[in-house]
């Protein structure tokens, strides 16, 4: 276990206790000692086994215990997965705001991070089509703040009064709770149509952000609109945005939709191993920042979460670092019983008028009551690590002790005054309202589609087909032919062609007429090929390398050496997962132990193969209709592939698609991703990784 420590770290340290003592005595839960564990109190001897006893107090202390062991899980976001790690600012934005862990860079704020997906049940699985929740409880010392994000800039809905609403639409269906964790549903898609405000969010759940490749490789964004207040009282508007320094990449959806029954647990694996390798994730935060005088400078409005604030508009300031550092010591104590609250801020920090976050507020607060019960503040994990001082009491399950004969406020021990904001004390901004009480949006609210066609007019082409594909597969499984006919004439406000595909996969009229033009318009930072890191790494990249007996193995340790210096995750794969001997090796030599076999994995779990080469070898993965398939489908999957001497015809034949024609008169080929040499050649086949995808140009 990684063991960086923070102030929060040790904090969780009193609450503690290790199961690994060797010393210790199996006890009940009042601390008596235990003799026998296995076996209920009963009337029994040799020759018969009797009834139980119901008098057995460990037998019952367990079960009962056991009985009681879940909690209600989240009613949205129930699957996640999180980590412990710091926050360090690089530049302070005293500028804009007076929080001091956005304006002290000598600072190291403790954080835990929570990664979630959106409409599945806890038992889900991971990579299914959906928005990943991104929520960051930062541990400052001036109390807790949390930033309750998504992976996507924008949301379905604009007022929170719509939210039961669109989940419901999203869940399972209620006659017959189908499907699990899947938008493609009549329920979900019919809510879209009706919900022309949804446009630009269902966009971007159609788009690759939605089957990200790892946690690690996702943007966070706060989505609503908060407030930054400085020294001098002046108040900015603010959006809070994580930018991972691996570059944002996704799966393609065919193998998001394999790996969903191959590894359930991909992505909370992925980012546990790469904590546990040391190799810790990283994201560089930023603010966009808009001054009170400039609220109606734009032609959308500032405070609807439907809406993007175009980098061209309004650029990215990145002040700080976020790094995950320490995975959690239990999942139920830490990554379970977390709870984020919107409503948590600290002194600099504040809400806007954006009608979501204002219901959000609520929200959070108060679902932690079904969930966790009325103490959930007091659970470790949701500790500040600053003091605590107030006259909130009792309610189940307290734990704090509190000492003294007072339990109001002021009374006549407590000389001290609550602060003044020069003091630390919350200021709440002093805003001057005027208006009329009405159930109503402001106009700008009701404008839709100007900004989905700005994200998909800024998508590269294979994201456009990605897209297309997606709305493809979803709406194929609405069988209510008004739920499909519908949308794809709703997709005619946004892209003429793209409707029509659309409509030709799944069925109904295809719209002849576009209802709106197109603007033309782009914008940076939207499409994911905008964030390719200036120097691209094969870092905590897995690449699988494929040996049968009789492997080269100058090429096999040469790829492993490379891969290795390259911080790249490389695991043996073979026919069999005992020794495989390399070429001239006797029965007694060394050989190299495959870390699994080629029935135990697929190529889906990896994100690039490599074949050495080795007569031997080659002629028994030629056999293997395994192997074939794990080349075959990886290139499929837009992955580089390598391969060295004997091993290069066998790669060009597992790749044989109508099509395709490798360079005919060589051994080397460098195209589609696939990279082959005669000779130990690592480097071009390090940059196709790097590049993290393969034959782009081709599907
Ligand atoms: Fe949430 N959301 N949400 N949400 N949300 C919850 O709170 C809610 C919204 C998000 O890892 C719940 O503790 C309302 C936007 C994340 O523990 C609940 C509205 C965004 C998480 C809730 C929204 C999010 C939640 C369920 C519309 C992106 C998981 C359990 C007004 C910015 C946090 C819980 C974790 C969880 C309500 C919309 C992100 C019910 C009413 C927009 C990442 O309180």
């Amino acid at each position: 276990m990684n063991s960086e420590r923070t102030t929060k770290v040790a904090d969780l340290q009193k609450d503690m206790k290790d199961v690994h003592n060797k010393e210790a005595c199996i006890t009940s839960d009042f601390g008596v000692k235990q003799t026998n564990t296995d076996d209920w109190l009963k009337v029994a001897n040799d020759d018969k086994t009797g009834p139980m006893l119901l008098e057995d107090p460990f037998a019952r202390e367990k079960i009962h215990r056991f009985d009681h062991e879940r909690i209600p899980e989240r009613v949205v976001h129930a699957r996640g997965s999180a980590a412990f790690g710091k926050f360090t600012l690089h530049e302070s934005a005293a500028d804009v705001t007076n929080a001091g862990v956005l304006t002290d860079t000598s600072r190291e704020t403790p954080v835990f991070l929570r990664f979630s997906t959106v409409l599945g049940s806890r038992g889900s699985a991971d990579t299914v089509r959906d928005v990943r929740g991104f929520a960051v409880k930062f541990y400052t010392q001036e109390g807790n703040w949390d930033i309750v994000g998504n992976n996507i800039p924008v949301f379905f809905i604009q007022d929170a009064m719509k939210f039961p609403d669109v989940i419901h639409a999203g869940k399972p269906e209620p006659h017959n709770e189908v499907p699990q964790a899947q938008s493609a549903h009549n329920n979900f898609w019919d809510f879209q149509f009706m919900h022309p405000e949804a446009t630009h969010m269902y966009f971007w759940a159609m788009s690759d952000r939605a089957i990200p490749r790892s946690y690690r490789m996702m943007q966070g964004f706060g989505v609503n609109t908060y407030t930054l207040t400085n020294e001098k009282g002046e108040r900015h508007f603010v959006k809070f945005i994580f930018t991972p320094d691996l570059g944002v990449h996704s799966f393609v959806w065919d193998e998001a939709l394999k790996i969903a029954g191959q590894d359930p647990d991909f992505h909370r694996k992925d980012l546990w191993e790469a904590i546990e390798n040391g190799t810790f994730p990283t994201w560089k935060f930023g603010i966009q920042v808009i001054p009170e005088s400039k609220e109606n400078d734009f032609e959308f409005d500032i405070l609807d979460a439907t809406k993007v604030w175009p980098e061209d508009l309004i650029p990215i300031r990145y002040i700080g670092k976020l790094e995950l550092n320490r995975n959690p010591d239990e999942f139920f104590t830490q990554t379970e019983q977390v709870a984020f609250c919107t409503s948590h801020v600290i002194p600099g920090v504040g809400f806007s008028d954006d009608p979501l976050l204002q219901g959000r507020n609520f929200s959070y607060f108060d679902t932690q009551l079904s969930r966790l019960g009325i103490n959930w503040q007091e659970l470790p994990i949701n500790k500040p690590v600053c003091p605590v001082l107030n006259h909130n009491r009792d309610g189940a399950m307290r734990h704090t002790i509190t000492k003294g004969t007072v339990n109001y406020w002021p009374n006549r021990f407590q000389a001290v005054p609550p602060a003044t904001p020069q003091e630390g004390g919350y200021a709440d901004y002093p805003e001057k309202i005027v208006g009329m009480k009405a159930r109503m949006r402001s106009k700008k609210f009701r404008e839709h589609f100007n900004q989905a066609q700005l994200f998909y007019n800024s998508l590269s082409p294979p994201e456009k087909t990605h897209l297309t594909a997606a709305l493809g597969f979803e709406l194929d499984h609405c069988n209510d032919p008004i739920v499909y006919t519908r949308l794809c004439d709703r997709l005619t406000e946004i892209d003429l062609s793209l409707a029509q595909s659309v409509a030709e996969m799944v069925g109904g009229e295809v719209p002849q007429q576009a209802k709106r033009q197109n603007h033309g318009k782009k914008a940076k930072g939207l499409s994911q090929t905008d964030f390719t890191p200036a120097n691209p790494t094969i870092a905590t990249r897995r690449v699988a390398v494929i040996i049968a007996d009789g492997y080269d193995p100058v090429a096999y340790n040469g790829i492993k050496a490379a891969l290795k210096a390259g911080g790249a995750f490389l695991f043996t794969i073979g026919p069999r997962r005992n020794k495989i001997l390399a070429k001239g090796e006797s029965k007694s030599g060394q050989g190299v132990v495959p870390d699994h076999h080629l029935e135990g994995m697929r190529s889906t779990l990896f994100d690039s193969v490599f074949v050495p080469g080795g007569e031997q070898s080659i002629k028994t993965l030629c056999k293997n209709g395994r192997a074939v398939h794990w080349v075959r489908e990886a290139f499929g999957h837009l992955k580089a592939i390598g391969a060295t001497g004997e091993a290069v015809a066998f790669v060009k034949d597992a790749c044989a698609l109508p099509g395709i024609t490798f360079s005919e008169n060589s051994d080397v080929v460098s195209s589609y991703g696939v990279v082959t040499a005669s000779q130990v050649e690592p480097r071009s086949f390090k940059e196709a990784i790097q590049m993290a995808k393969g034959a782009e140009d081709f599907v």
